[in-house]
């Protein structure tokens, strides 16, 4: 690709947190940095374990090819390859990935002299994986108590988990949590359509021609003002936005920590605590 005029003022020199300039460059569109390294590194063995582990299995079936984690009796110990073994190098090369995925775009970030509010949202995600496959099972003493990496046995296992606590929609963060991502999704849909109201406004008449202008941000705010009496801005908008979403993530991490490590019967039972109150006697 040939030197772009925009590549004199964003592909420059330096921002990196390991390597230095060894691994500055660019490969086409792609920054490399240490961590692309890594990432690619990470990315390729991982995916390529799967395959193996697909290879070895009973199927090729691509909705029930599932690489499992190690029997419950393994406890935290490795397991040989093919009992759990291979999840268990999956899961250290997708954490792998996902980490240098973030750090890149730190890197990309400093390079820019941008905010680390993407690399920060995207954490909250990695967390959320990271409470699946680690934090959880470590608590529980077993890495058998990860969850499958196949399309219909991770299915199972969410729907198994939640049976084992007789009804997952009582656990209070997971309540938290659910109601996050309806919120998101509500936040994104006024915010997405407003945004193509304001800047794709349609046409006046049938004419190809004939259209609306593009309205301002004065517009947005006019049009929440008018409905609700209250406009949050188009800043605003944003912050509510990633708000909403790292809480998702947050708190859904949080509703299956506490599942097993910190409560151990039915979600119902819990809210026990209500009827118990001293108020009722
Ligand atoms: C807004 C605004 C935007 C928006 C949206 C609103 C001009 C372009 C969607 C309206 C959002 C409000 C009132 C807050 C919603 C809060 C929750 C918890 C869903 O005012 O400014 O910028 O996109």
């Amino acid at each position: 690709m040939a030197l772009l005029s925009f590549e004199r003022k964003y592909r420059v020199r330096g921002g990196t947190l390991l390597g230095g300039d060894l691994f500055d460059f660019w490969i086409g569109p792609f920054y490399v940095g240490f961590f692309g390294i890594t990432g690619l590194f990470f990315t390729v063995l991982g995916t390529a374990l799967v395959i193996y582990g697909a290879a070895i299995g009973p199927t090729w079936n691509i909705w029930r090819i599932s690489i499992a984690p190690p029997d419950l009796s393994y406890g935290l110990a490795l397991a040989p390859l093919a009992e759990g073994g291979l999840w268990q190098i999956i899961t250290i090369c997708a954490i792998g990935s996902f980490g240098s995925w973030a750090l890149r775009e730190v890197e990309i970030c400093r390079k820019l002299g941008m905010g680390l509010h993407v690399p920060f949202a995207f954490s909250f995600a990695v967390f959320a994986y990271v409470t699946l496959v680690v934090i959880r099972p470590v608590l529980l003493g077993a890495w058998g108590h990860g969850f499958p990496y196949g399309i219909f046995s991770h299915l199972d296992w969410v729907s198994n988990v939640g049976y084992q606590y007789l009804h997952f929609h009582y656990n209070p963060a997971h309540m938290l949590a659910v109601t996050f991502f309806f919120t998101t999704t509500m936040a994104l849909s006024l915010h997405g359509g407003l945004i193509l109201s304001a800047a794709n406004p349609g046409r006046k008449s049938g004419w190809t021609n004939d259209l609306h202008e593009v309205k301002t941000p004065e517009y947005e705010d006019t049009f929440f003002r008018d409905t609700i009496g209250y406009s949050v801005g188009t800043l605003g908008i944003h912050r509510v936005g990633l708000l909403l979403a790292l809480n998702a993530g947050f708190w859904s991490a949080v509703c299956i920590v506490i599942s097993g490590p910190f409560w151990n019967e039915g979600w119902p039972q819990w809210w026990a605590w209500w009827l118990n109150l001293p108020i009722w006697s």
